[in-house]
Parts: C-alpha cells; structure tokens; sequence
C-alpha cells in the first residue's frame, strides 16, 4: 500500500502533552498561527526580523528580499557576516567556551569530547593551514572525509576563509569524485587515509588517487590527508599534505573572512530527473538563518540538549543538523562514525543511553531495519536501554509509513516524545512542511504544516490550487531565505528544474506529490513526481543510473525504475538489453553481478540496481518511447492490466516477466 493510502486513513491523532507545549520555544496554536500571520501580512519583515534576532552580522543588511533578477532571487544581500563566526566565536564570547560542543564517537567505542573553545582552536588552525597553501576566499574545496570531527572542522575551516565547500558522500565512487572536482573546478581536495564502518577499514585517499587517474583533474592544486587510521597509502610529493603537519604550527587564532550574505557556502550535488548530478548552491546568511531557526522551532533546541542527528556530512541532512545547525546554537551533539548495526543493531539505543541523548533524528529506513533486528533478536530492541533522556524524535529523508511511525513512537520514544517528520530537499536547506512540537497535533505519517513563513501549497498542472482532499504538485509560492540559488555553473538548469514556465516561472517546484487531508489540511506527501528514485533516502536519478549501465560494452539500452521496497521504501529495478544473447540460468546470475559492480564503479555502491532483468528489447511506443509505466508494473510483480495497444513489440513483456 503506498503512503498516500495509508496515511489518508489514519485517524490516530497524538496531541502534545502540556508540559511539552509550556516549555516550547513555539508554544501554543495561536504561537504557531501568530507567526504565520506575521509573514502573512509582511513577509520581509518578518524575515528580516528574525535574521536580526537570530544572527550576528558584522555589518547589518538594508535590503531584505532582492527580486530584480527573479527566479535568482537574494537575500540580505548588502549585509556581512562569517557561517564559522557564528557558530564558534560568538558561543565562545556568550561563555559556552568549556561547554562540549561534539561528543565524538567512533566506530569501535572510543568517545572524544571538544568543546566550543577547542573547536574553534581547531577550525582556526584547519583555516589557517588551508590559507597557507594558496586557499582563498570563493576557491571550491571538495572534502571526501568520513564522520568526524574532522570532516565537521574542514567544513567550518573553509566557511571560515570563505572557501565553497563541496562534500562528497565517502560511499561515491572515483568516477563521481571526479566528476565533482571537474564540474566545481576545485583548486583542492580534503580526505582521510581510510574510514572506519562496522569494524572494517576502508580507503579513502585511494579513491582520490584513482579519480586522478581518470585525468580531468589539473585543477586539483593540493590533497589534505587527515590521518584516521594510520593504514598505509600512497602520498604524492609536492601535492598531498597531511592535515597533522599542515596545521602543526598555525596559529590559534583566524579572523573570519566577512562576506556578503549571498556568498556561496556550499555546493552539494544532488540527483535530478535528467543529465548529471546538479551542483546545488547555497547562500551564507539566508541558508544559516534557517538552520538557526528550525533548529530553534522544530527541534526546540534547548541549553542542556544532547542533539544526534544520525545523517552523514556527505547529505545536505548532515550539513544543516550537523555541521551548521547545532552549532550556530551552542549545542551539544554527536558525531557518530559507525553504523547502526555495529556492534549489533542496538548501538543507536546503546548510545541514547550512554550519551543521554534527548533529541534523536534519523530516518526512516534506518527505524524500518532496525525494528527487524529486533524481531529477530529481542536483545537489541530499544525497550532493553535506558531511554528516558529522550525528549524529541525527528523523522527525515523519506515518507515514514504509519507502522513505523508507531513502533519509533512507543518503544524508541517510550510514547512520551512527539516525533517530527520534516519534509524538506538539498534545495531547501531545511525544514519546510514539519510538525512544531509544543504546536501540532501528529498525524502518523503526515509531515502535517508548512513552517512559519513557507508558503507550501499543491497545485494542478497549470499552477491553479487544488482543494484539500486532492492530490497534486507540490509547489513553494514564495522565496524563503535558506532556498538554492542556482545549479552551479547551469543557471538555465535551475531556472528550468525550479522555476518551469508551468507556473510562468513563479513558483518553486519541488519534484514531489503530496495531498492536504480534507478535514485539517495537514500535508502527506506522496513521492516524487519526477524520475529521481528513494533509496533509503538516498536520492538516485533513473537517468544517471541509465547512463552508468549503457556505459558498459557489453550493454545496449537500459531502463532503470523504481520498486516499492519494505526495508528501503524503493528499490532500484533495471532491464537490460545486451549487445550479445540474452542470458538465462546462471549466466544471468553472473552477468547480474558484473552488472551491479559496474554500477558501483560508476557512481558508488548505492546506486546498484537490486533487480537487474534482461530482454532481447524494452516494451516501446511505436514512436519508439519506452513505456515506464509497463516496467514499474513489472518491477512490482504486478499483472498487466494497462492498455498495451500502443506497444510496438508486446511478447516482450512476458521475456521481461521472469
Ligand atoms: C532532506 C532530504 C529530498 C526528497 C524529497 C522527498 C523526500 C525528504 C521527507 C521526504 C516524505 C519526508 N523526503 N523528507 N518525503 N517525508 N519527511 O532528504 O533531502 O536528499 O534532497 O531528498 O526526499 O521526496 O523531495 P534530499
């Protein structure tokens, strides 16, 4: 059963508690409604209110809203201020100097602490080290680190001089690597010798090394090696540089680098429906503001919090509830290395307990296998820890269906914590349609109402509002602060990805469906509208992972769909067509595993396919479209009961059966 059915018919309704409603920073309905109207009736003010409130500018911004060049719309843009001053000095100067800012820890245990003082000691070395090899402000820094303290200090060290950061998922191949240093024209790389993942070493630097190889690279000036495990690898003299000997003796102290509100923090490459991952732009001031502020309102962050969001640096998740958000806060978070399974699939709960963590933020998949490990082994389910730190639970990266919703709501949060599911995208920079906790009333499985000052709503195809109870398109009215600024180095791109001419350019499209319940209008949204697939809350374009199969010799077209998957919500499905015979036996079976090796090798090991299935052709129009409608029925196991009249070549289908 899809989302959409099962969250349409959920009638439990989970109200916050008093208590929870008294100490929100959001407190109340009418708190909720209060803010909405302000940005109702005077949506700059309202902006400019709270980025007055809730960031320090070294020099205060005249202009709020900047729509002259519409859809690249900016924000605060006459006004100055550093991400890293931010989120470091400006706790260290409110007194949180010995307060711990990163509970670290690794995969094998071992837990580091650093508070906002030494973290900034750190970053400011990190800046200083990057200074002193030729880094400068606006120069892009590809940083390929695992979970770390590191990995958090490298992206901060690069705010910090006004270098763009550009991190990649240490789970992309050397293909994707290289593919990124090209497209951002890096001048540098950052990584670590190897990472550490369920009690196995992996290299990293290798990777690196073998993305050179590819050539294309020549803008790549120097490689910072932060040595995690000591495992020997390959240093190129004159251009790799150990993290430990290039800030050995650099100074404690690095003035930030004030830049205008519009100057490019980050890019983060995200899947789209067509060509090669986008390079999403965000801005400084506007993308900051929301991590402050949804930290604040969803997560209610408070002084004596312990904050873990499970995500890695590597996904936009990580970098706004990560390395941003809880920092600009004076937080104290985790960092974690390992896996969820690692020693054993109660480590999340293990570590909940040990770190009296109490506001927990992960994603569904993740809760999806970890309550089948506990149905297969009652040790590691979560009603054999201490959990009653917890206060807050957050849902991210995907729809969270009802049943798991339930199962995190009673025996992770002990049926005290509400949960927020926050819908949100790369492009969002953060929270867009969640629940308030000291507002909402929950709904499992529905991400319930927009954030105050979003202006979600669901459209048809000409742009006209549907009524509650109607599926649609989910579209962003207005711009909002922490919104992408343009695909880099493609603006035409962003323009027609964001901006279509569907709605005469004026609104933001998401790439999702969604419906409001026609009672209290609370969201659900139901899946992508596009052909970018969910895999465990990775996003994965059909098309990209089309062109990593056809890329192979011996493959002559491909069609890669998606699949309802229990444990990952969707499951890639590909069918291919080979140049030679089509397999059968256990020649598919190898041929199959060539096939998801290759894949691996092209983009990384999360894009391959689960199900690869063969035929001499692809069910096709006679104008000679592939019909994706007949191959997700397929994927499915489904009977076809479509109108295949149009098919140019319909015995295909019973080949594609099998
Ligand atoms: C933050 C993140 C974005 C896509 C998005 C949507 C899906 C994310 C969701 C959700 C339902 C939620 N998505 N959160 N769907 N409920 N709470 O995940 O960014 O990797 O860019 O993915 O993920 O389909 O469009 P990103």
């Amino acid at each position: 059963m899809s989302n959409v059915e099962t969250a349409t018919h959920e009638h439990r309704v989970f109200p916050p508690s008093e208590a929870v409603v008294k100490a929100a920073a959001v407190s109340g309905v009418a708190a909720y409604e209060a803010l909405c109207k302000e940005a109702e009736t005077d949506y700059e003010g309202y902006w400019a209110r709270l980025a007055r409130e809730h960031l320090s500018w070294k020099q205060p911004f005249t202009k709020t809203l900047g729509a002259e060049n519409a859809p690249f719309f900016k924000w605060f843009e006459d006004g100055k201020l550093n991400v890293s001053y931010n989120c470091l000095d400006r706790n260290v100067e409110a007194g949180l100097g010995d307060k711990v800012a990163i509970i670290f820890e690794a995969d094998d245990g071992k837990v580091t602490k650093v508070t906002y003082k030494q973290l900034l000691a750190l970053v400011s070395k990190f800046a200083n080290g990057l200074k002193s090899i030729g880094i400068k402000k606006g120069d892009r820094v590809l940083i390929y680190l695992p979970m770390s303290v590191e990995g958090v200090a490298a992206m901060q060290a690069c705010a910090r001089i006004g270098a763009t950061h550009s991190v990649v998922f240490g789970g992309f191949s050397a293909k994707s690597v290289q593919e990124r240093i090209q497209d951002a024209g890096a001048v540098a790389v950052i990584t670590a010798d190897e990472q550490c993942r369920g009690g196995k070493a992996i290299p990293l630097k290798p990777i690196i090394d073998e993305a050179f190889a590819m050539g294309g690279c020549e803008s790549i000036k120097n490689v910072v090696v932060y040595q995690r495990t000591g495992g020997s690898i390959p240093m190129t003299a004159g251009r790799d540089v150990w993290l430990h000997e290039l800030i050995a003796n650099q100074s404690e102290t690095c003035e930030p680098e004030w830049v205008d509100a519009e100057h490019p923090l980050f890019l983060l490459y995200t899947s789209g429906s067509t060509g090669k991952p986008k390079g999403v732009q965000h801005s400084s001031g506007g993308y900051l503001l929301h991590a402050v502020l949804t930290m604040k309102w969803t997560f209610d962050i408070k002084p004596d919090d312990v904050f873990w969001c499970t995500a890695d640096i590597g996904w936009v998740t990580g970098h706004t509830y990560i390395t941003y958000g809880p920092l600009a806060c004076g937080a104290t978070e985790i960092v974690f290395e390992g896996v969820p399974t690692y020693p054993d699939a109660g480590r999340f709960w293990k570590m909940i307990e040990s770190h009296k963590v109490s506001i927990f933020y992960t994603a569904p998949t993740a809760i999806r296998s970890l309550i089948k490990a506990a149905d297969v082994n009652p040790a590691v389910h979560p009603t054999k820890y201490k959990l009653d730190s917890l206060r807050l639970l957050g849902s991210v990266g995907e729809p969270i269906n009802p049943a798991a919703w339930q199962w995190y709501y009673d025996n992770v949060g002990g049926a005290r914590c509400p949960i927020v599911d926050t819908f949100w995208q790369t492009e969002t920079g953060g929270h867009m349609i969640t629940p308030l906790p000291g507002v909402t009333t929950l709904v499992p499985g529905s991400c319930t109402l927009p954030f105050p000052g979003i202006q979600a709503a669901i459209v048809d195809e000409t742009g006209n509002d549907v009524p509650w109870g109607q599926g649609g398109i989910l579209v962003v009215k207005k711009p909002w602060p922490s919104m992408i600024r343009t695909i880099w180095g493609d603006p035409e791109r962003f323009k027609k990805s964001y901006y279509p001419q569907d709605f005469q350019g004026k609104y933001y499209l998401a790439g999702d469906g969604a419906i409001r319940d026609k009672d209290n209008g609370y969201f659900t949204i139901t899946g992508r509208i596009d052909d970018v697939l969910n895999v465990s809350g990775h996003r994965m374009g059909t098309m990209e992972i089309e062109s990593a199969l056809v890329a192979n010799p011996l493959v002559a077209e491909a069609a890669v769909v998606g699949r309802p998957d229990e444990l990952t919500g969707e499951a890639i499905c590909a069918f291919v067509v080979l140049k030679g015979e089509r397999p059968t036996g256990d020649a598919a079976k190898k041929m199959i595993k060539e096939l998801q090796d290759w894949v691996g090798k092209e983009i990384g090991p999360i894009a391959k396919p689960k199900d690869i299935r063969f035929g001499e052709n692809l069910p096709k129009t006679r104008s000679g479209k592939i019909m994706r409608r007949l191959l997700r029925a397929l994927a499915k196991g489904e009977e076809i009961t479509q109108d295949v009249s149009t098919l140019e070549n319909p015995a295909i289908l019973d080949q594609l059966k099998a």
